[in-house]
Parts: C-alpha cells; sequence; structure tokens
C-alpha cells in the first residue's frame, strides 16, 4: 500500500447567495475545483447578499460566523467564490486567522499543476503574476503590522523600509511579466509560421470547443485513430478538470479523400479568470479561426444546459464569434437516452467511445465544412497524367472510364481547386 499519498486539505468554501438561479451550480463547480486541486470541502457558509461588501465579502455578522466555524473545524484554507479585492483578502485573513483564496487564485493553481508544454507554463506564470501584482500591497502591509507591533518604536525607518521593498517587488514582478511575455511571443511566432503554413494549404479546419472533461480529447483520438495522418499521435485525456491546457491539431483524412483539420484546446468553467483568459488568447485563438466548431457537453452531467451556457460566455469573451456550430451530446451511454441520434442538422447525441457514434459525428462535419464542394466532370488528356495524380490525392474521385482522349473523371473537390480544372470540364 501506498502510503505516502498526502491527504487533501481541508477547506470550508464561502459564497454569496444573489438569488440567481446559477448559484447554487456555480457552488457544485467550486467544490469540483476545490477537488481538483486536491482539496476536500468540509462546509459551506452563504450569505444572501446582492452586492460584496466592500471591506470583508462577507457582512460583519457572518465575518464572526466564518471564523468560529474555521476554528471549530480546524480548516486552514478558506476559498471564496468570487475574485476578492485585495483588502477583501487581508480582512478575511486577518479575521479566520488563516490562508483565504479566492476562485481565480484556485484556478490558476490547478492550471499551474496542469501545465506541462513550456508554452502553457509561461501562460499561467503571466497570468499568477498578473494575479499578485495589485495584491502585493497587501503582503507587505501584513509584514510592515507584525514589524511595527513586535519592534515598536522604530515605526518610522520599518515604514521606509517597507515601502521601497514594496516598490522593489512591483519592479521585480513587472519586469518578469515583461521577460516572460517576450519569451512565450518567440514560441508564438513558431505557432503562427505552422498556422499560415496550414492556412496555405487552405484545409478547412473543425475546432472542438466546450466544458472541461466533456469528452473533447476523447472524441479527438477516436478520430485520429481512425483517419489521422499518424494515428499514434494521441492527446492527453482523463477524468478530470482541465486535463488539456495545450492546442494540438490534427490531420484527418477520410475515406473519400476529404481531409480536415481538427483542433482540441482547454476546456472552460465558469468565471474563468480574466488574466488566465487574456493568457491563453493564443492558444484559444485556434477555435476562433476554425471554419467549424464542434461544442462537446456531458449529456449525463445534470447541469449540462449551465455548461453550454458557460461556454458560449467564453466563447464570446475570447472573441469568437459568426462561426457554425454542431452541440455534440456525448456521454448518453451513461443516460437512458438513445443514441446514436441527429436532430436536424446541428444537433447529435453520442457517446464518444462508440464506433456508430463516431460514423454519425463524421457524416455531421462533413455536411458542413463541404457543402460547397462541387461535382464536376472532366477530360484530361493522358499528357497532363499529373492532374489526375493530383486530383487522386485532393478530391473525391466518384467515377473514371478511360477513352481515346484521355481520362475521363467525375469528381467532387474543393471550390479552391475549380479553377485548377476549369479547361478539362466537359458539359
Ligand atoms: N462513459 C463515457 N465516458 C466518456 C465519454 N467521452 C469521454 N468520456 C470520459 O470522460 C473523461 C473526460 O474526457 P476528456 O476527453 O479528457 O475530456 P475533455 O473534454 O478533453 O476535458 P478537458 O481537457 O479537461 O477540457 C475521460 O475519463 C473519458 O474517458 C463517453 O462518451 N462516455
Ligand atoms: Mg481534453
Amino acid at each position: 500500500m501506498d502510503t505516502t499519498i498526502s491527504r487533501p486539505e481541508r477547506v470550508i468554501i464561502i459564497g454569496l447567495d444573489n438569488d440567481q438561479p446559477d448559484y447554487q451550480y456555480s457552488m457544485t463547480e467550486l467544490t469540483e475545483l476545490a477537488e481538483a486541486n486536491q482539496m476536500e470541502v468540509v462546509d459551506r457558509l452563504d450569505q444572501a447578499l446582492d452586492r460584496p461588501n466592500a471591506a470583508t465579502y462577507f457582512g460583519s455578522g457572518k465575518v464572526e460566523e466564518l471564523a468560529q466555524l474555521v476554528a471549530a473545524l480546524e480548516v486552514p484554507t478558506v476559498i471564496a467564490n468570487d475574485e476578492l479585492s485585495p483588502s477583501q483578502l487581508q480582512n478575511l485573513t486577518k479575521a479566520t486567522g488563516v490562508r483565504v483564496i479566492d476562485r481565480t487564485a484556485l484556478i490558476l493553481e490547478i492550471f499551474a499543476k496542469r501545465a506541462q508544454s513550456k508554452e502553457a507554463k509561461i501562460q499561467v506564470q503571466i497570468a499568477q503574476l498578473q494575479y499578485r501584482l495589485p495584491r502585493l500591497q497587501t503582503a507587505s502591509d501584513q509584514r510592515l503590522d507584525q514589524q511595527t507591533g513586535s519592534g515598536g518604536g522604530g515605526g518610522f525607518t520599518n515604514r521606509g523600509a517597507g515601502e521601497t521593498k514594496l516598490e522593489m517587488n512591483h519592479r521585480v514582478i513587472a519586469k518578469q511579466i515583461s521577460h516572460l511575455r517576450a519569451e512565450l511571443k518567440e514560441i508564438e511566432k513558431s505557432e503562427q509560421t505552422k498556422r499560415a503554413q496550414r492556412d496555405k494549404a487552405a484545409i478547412p479546419t473543425a475546432a472542438l470547443v466546450g466544458y472541461t472533461n466533456a469528452g473533447k480529447s476523447t472524441i479527438m483520438n477516436h478520430l485520429v485513430e481512425r483517419y489521422g495522418v499518424d494515428a499514434d499521435k494521441q492527446v492527453f485525456e482523463k477524468d478530470m478538470l482541465f486535463a488539456t491546457l495545450d492546442t494540438s491539431v490534427r490531420q484527418l483524412t477520410l475515406p473519400d479523400q476529404k481531409r480536415f483539420l481538427l483542433s482540441d484546446t482547454v476546456g472552460f468553467v465558469s468565471k474563468l479568470p480574466h488574466h488566465l483568459v487574456q493568457a491563453f488568447k493564443s492558444t484559444l485563438t485556434e477555435a476562433a479561426q476554425a471554419d467549424l466548431l464542434i461544442q462537446v457537453i456531458d449529456y449525463s452531467d445534470p447541469h449540462y444546459e449551465q455548461m453550454i451556457k458557460t461556454t458560449e460566455t467564453t466563447l464570446q469573451q475570447i472573441g469568437v464569434e459568426n462561426i457554425p456550430m454542431i452541440y455534440v451530446f456525448n456521454k448518453a451511454d451513461r443516460t437512458e437516452i438513445e443514441f446514436p441520434t441527429m436532430e436536424g442538422d446541428d444537433r447529435l447525441i453520442i457517446s464518444a467511445k462508440d464506433g456508430a457514434s463516431l460514423d454519425l459525428l463524421v457524416e455531421a462535419i462533413k455536411h458542413h465544412l463541404f457543402s460547397d464542394y462541387e461535382t464536376v466532370d472532366l477530360l484530361i488528356p493522358f499528357a497532363d497524367g499529373q492532374v489526375v495524380s493530383y486530383l487522386n490525392e485532393h478530391a473525391t474521385i466518384l467515377n473514371t472510364e478511360y477513352v481515346s482522349e484521355g481520362t475521363k473523371l467525375q469528381v467532387e473537390l474543393a471550390p479552391k481547386d475549380l479553377p485548377r480544372v476549369e479547361k478539362y470540364r466537359v458539359m
């Protein structure tokens, strides 16, 4: 037996019940986020308030109740459902005597633990430093208080030194941020080059988007297994929040030679921290440049409707709009609902682990990505054999016939390929 596994950190979560229908869901989500960060929620405290108290988040009576609960349960950490201002953070820490963090800091901690690639690590670091910057004041004030309290008398010199230290910390962090930004730019440059090459190839692109843990990477892996140029190029999938932090793009070639690129990217959660969205913008632009969005939804989760709303809000936040979308209600094998089924041409109920479901999904993708493809009849002289080879690779050949003048083909091809074959067209 492994006895080295550390026990989860026990925490209390706190939230402001603004009487909105999403409130209970956001507290459930906060519990799941805490669990994703190896924490165990042992209790929660809610206060019915429209707006947080500017100084202490909760009202004073509730803060007192929280302090007593923290002492009684002996928890080392309290997590607030909303982003706390520097002074709220400081006052709550003082009142409870334990570590207080907010939803934003919690999400940043999870991202920091999950980040694998250099790009993701830098992106998270930038977001963390930016979150810390306005909160520096608080930390140094605390040190100041301690110094003044114990030393006594030397207030003036201590304060002077403290201020200098704060300024210095500010400068150091600001410098770190700009240094990391420069490094990120270098990485992004090479990413952009890759993207530019793809644009030139003009292969249509579909992007998997949606709430974290919905099954995006699982769908990606199954499609890569079937149609990938390199079937070994699997991405990481796991039953946990934010399994994927990096964008992966794979080229798929369907049996009829139609090709497209599929991208898998970071999943969403409600109130995704602003700094994190900014830092991950380059990763997320993959979705912004897609011809088709495939929103994956965990249909077995009772909160799936809120998750759709969250995804839509986040897409707006990163400036993704006016891209056609298909809705994939996944994990139907965990529900009583029949699958695979298709409603209209943009709503599917599937299970990522079922072959017939994947066939249906591919049909739906094809319908959207290749609807502007045209079927044409061509007569290509034998001397232009290279055109036939090109079409064999890039188009769907529906019919081939050899006549004395050359090769007669009926092909279905992309609009961009039409000029290339214009002179061979027969009516
Ligand atoms: N039963 C069932 N489980 C599924 C299905 N699709 C995915 N899963 C499981 O759900 C978990 C999450 O899947 P992922 O593919 O990692 O989810 P994701 O959307 O990529 O999640 P993030 O990367 O965190 O955004 C994994 O344990 C999968 O095996 C499905 O159709 N049915
Ligand atoms: Mg994933």
